[in-house]
């Protein structure tokens, strides 16, 4: 059976000890629960440091907590301290973690942090490696390993590799700041599946790789030379039944089982039915947005004297990377902040803010969310924010409020939330008057609807739907593989070919023989080129064919010394070796004038975008314009064109990046099988790589050989690769 391994940073577990002896805990947060009900499941391990470094214990007592681990499925990744100083608290959380989350200013660019992090992914894709077979799934997890995919993959083509995104991914005007962007993008694409918490940060990604790296992407399909990747958004949740079924525990419990904590909270809240506890948690991390948050309090206890002793705000933060300075300057922020708010609106029986600089342990979590009336949760920037999902499953009476913040991705899950921009502290203060004045019925609705979302998407459908998304890919990527043409099925080929008499080759030229070029003036033939097409032409039982959506003019500038048949525009005109041009169907161009105004006006604004003039057909070229606006642009111009062509017979064609206008009924399916009509073949073969060559795939008679080029769904019964398969496979035909 193939087994389903995870990698992350950290395994989910951590390591104490006592009397000399080792012990594992389990790590009870989110992710260790989800994915280790997967990789436990499929027969694999979990890869990821122990979180000790190797210089500071003995060998001994190594190899005793790697069995401890082992005991667990879990493989551990040795890390030196300096490995851990440069490779996680360096690059991962001083470079990436800032610029993911926008904090541009805070990243570091260091050179010397950004080789050990290179190191220390191969050092965990080394260790995956060691246990992988043929076959095997991996899940790699977060900022930490951005390499490992590519690093794998180019080790292990036949693994299949999902890699999921925790934080945000930022759009390409910041990630294009990294010194190592394309390094960083080509270490994620070696993923056959990429995940993120929403859409904008799919988005994003997608962008990139259009900008630096050039793919061709359909949708949320990304090809690559050899691989179609998959992208698609995952909203992780949680594992609701465990706080819901905590919070039932809560509400009925003893008042001697009672922690400190709730009998405090009890006794705050009294009988007063006016009293009202706000509850924020985070770790204490500069994109959670915790000054502007408490300044946003400060605002509302500034407008609403009368809430004096009546409202507190609960502010729990989790020590976070303490040794690194921005995080000692937000602590003193923060510290100061709190002090000032509580002297100017406390007493001396009222505290404001009640401040815990801690973690806590889960009983305690769920207290607090089953407590506080509003949970406020602004982050500056969030990959998600799980609190906030956390607060919606422990509210066991239905009621509450959520303030949320719209820059964290739970945000686009929870439109029941009262939504609001972190860095506008009116808004937030206006937010919690809203929240505390909310009706129970309002409340109750907004929430109902919350919990059962929040239900049904739990942790555990999420990793389902990640492996579901890896079982599409996987059948994708089969689905192209299947029509590949093998090193078996071009020598099987090349029997038919032999033993022919008459072979009619349809050859597109753009895509097929030569690959694009900004500007298509210098896609002419090379030595390379010409030389296979001497080969094919120079057998007599050979009728080679060109057919190809170019002008007429510039086929026979580039191809007249050959002996080849041209087809140009489409089928619109055909050039049989040694006579004139022809035009098979009369084809007419009175329609050019009304259309060629409006291609200008798309030209002049849309930047880098020009029009190609044929004979019978107009063609608007975006190649050379900015990606995404190109993209908008054609739909646009399809969609005005085809109000103004309205019942004319005028057909409008989407190719690779052109949208050309042409007379209808003339494709290149009807050209090609006008020109068997005289000249009778027993092999035909077709070979073409857009659409328009998919007209030549379902026309031609049955039994001819049809091939697309590139890895787009197609009714050719083969697919090659690239330009380079071509010619390759064209050249095993003629003996090379
Ligand atoms: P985090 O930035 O850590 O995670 P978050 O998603 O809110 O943010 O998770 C925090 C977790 O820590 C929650 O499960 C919460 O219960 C727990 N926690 C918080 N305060 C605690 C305390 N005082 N004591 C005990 N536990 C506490 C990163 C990304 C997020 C993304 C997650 C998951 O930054 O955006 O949602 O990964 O992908």
């Amino acid at each position: 059976m193939s087994k389903i391994h995870i990698i992350s940073n950290r395994l989910p577990y951590s390591i104490s000890e006592e009397d000399n002896k080792y012990q594992l805990q389990a790590s009870v947060g989110g992710l260790a629960t989800g994915l280790s009900s997967v990789y436990k499941d499929f027969g694999g391990k979990w890869i990821g440091w122990s979180g000790i470094s190797s210089e500071s214990i003995s060998k001994e007592k190594q190899q005793e907590i790697d069995q401890l681990l082992l005991a667990e499925d879990c493989l551990s990744v040795p890390l030196t301290t300096q490995e851990v100083d440069l490779y996680y608290e360096g690059f991962s959380n001083n470079t990436i973690w800032p610029l993911f989350h926008y904090f541009a200013q805070y990243a570091d660019f260091n050179h010397d942090e950004w080789e050990v992090y290179k190191a220390v992914n191969l050092k965990f894709a080394k260790a995956a490696l060691e246990i992988l077979e043929e076959g095997d799934t991996i899940w790699v997890n977060d900022y930490q390993l951005l390499l490992v995919p590519e690093m794998i993959k180019s080790r292990m083509p036949n693994v299949t590799i999902g890699f999921f995104l925790h934080i945000p991914f930022p759009s390409y005007e910041v990630f294009r700041l990294l010194p190592w962007r394309n390094e960083m993008m080509e270490g994620i694409l070696g993923a056959d599946l990429i995940g993120f918490h929403t859409y904008d940060y799919e988005r994003h990604f997608i962008s990139c790789v259009r900008r630096l790296i050039g793919h061709e992407i359909n949708l949320n399909q990304i090809s690559t030379d050899d691989r179609i990747i998959l992208v698609d958004a995952f909203p992780m949740g949680i594992d609701y039944d465990k706080f819901a079924g905590m919070a039932q525990e809560l509400r009925y419990i003893n008042e001697n089982k009672k922690s400190k904590i709730h009998l405090e909270l009890d006794k705050f809240l009294g009988d007063q039915k006016d009293r009202k506890l706000i509850l924020s948690i985070d770790r204490l991390d500069y994109s959670k947005g915790i000054p502007q948050r408490l300044k946003g309090f400060a605002r509302y206890m500034e407008q609403h004297p009368e809430m004096k002793g009546k409202v507190s705000l609960i502010l729990l933060a989790v020590p976070s990377r303490d040794n690194v300075e921005h995080y000692q300057l937000l602590k003193k922020e923060v510290d100061e902040l709190v002090g000032g708010i509580n002297g100017q609106y406390g007493g001396i029986n009222y505290t404001p803010i009640w401040y815990f600089y801690r973690s806590l342990p889960f009983n305690n979590l769920v207290e607090l969310y089953h407590k506080s009336d509003i949970a406020l949760i602004t982050p500056v920037r969030d990959g998600m924010n799980l609190v906030a999902k956390e607060y919606v499953a422990s509210r066991s009476d239905q009621d509450g409020v959520i303030i949320l913040s719209e820059m964290a991705g739970v945000a686009k899950e929870m439109g029941e939330a009262l939504i609001i921009n972190p860095n506008n502290e009116d808004e937030i203060a206006d937010a919690i008057n809203t929240a505390i004045n909310m009706p129970l019925a309002e409340q109750k609705e907004r929430m109902k609807h919350l919990q059962t979302r929040l239900k049904r998407y739990d942790l555990f459908k999420w990793t389902s739907e990640f492996m579901k998304g890896i079982d599409k890919v996987k059948s994708i990527q089969q689905d192209f593989y299947a029509k590949q043409i093998t090193a078996s099925v071009s020598d099987s080929l090349k029997k038919i070919y032999l033993s022919a008499e008459k072979r009619v080759i349809f050859l597109d030229y753009d895509g097929t023989l030569s690959s694009f070029k900004n500007d298509p003036k210098m896609a002419y033939p090379d030595e390379e080129l010409k030389h296979i097409i001497k080969g094919l032409s120079r057998d007599k039982k050979n009728i080679i064919t060109i057919i190809s959506g170019r002008d007429k003019e510039t086929l026979q500038e580039w191809l007249n010394d050959f002996k080849v048949n041209l087809i140009a525009e489409h089928g619109v005109w055909i050039r049989a070796v040694g006579e004139d041009w022809d035009m098979p169907v009369v084809a007419n161009k009175t329609w050019m004038e009304t259309i060629r105004p409006l291609l200008e006006t798309f030209v002049d604004n849309t930047p880098g975008t020009f029009i190609e003039e044929k004979n019978f057909s107009l063609v608007w070229h975006y190649r050379k314009a900015e990606p995404e606006h190109g993209d908008r642009r054609a739909l646009e111009l399809v969609d005005e064109l085809t109000n103004l062509i309205g019942n004319e017979n005028i057909e409008i064609m989407e190719g690779n990046k052109v949208i050309e206008v042409k007379n209808g009924g003339i494709n290149k399916g009807y050209a090609a099988n006008h020109f068997l009509l005289s000249n009778p073949a027993d092999f035909i073969m077709a070979m073409g790589d857009d659409w328009t060559d998919e007209f030549m795939f379902k026309e031609l008679p049955e039994e001819a050989i049809t091939i697309k080029v590139g890895i787009k769904r197609t009714s050719a019964n083969y697919k090659v690769k690239s330009v380079m398969a071509v010619r390759v496979l064209l050249k095993k035909l003629i003996g090379e």
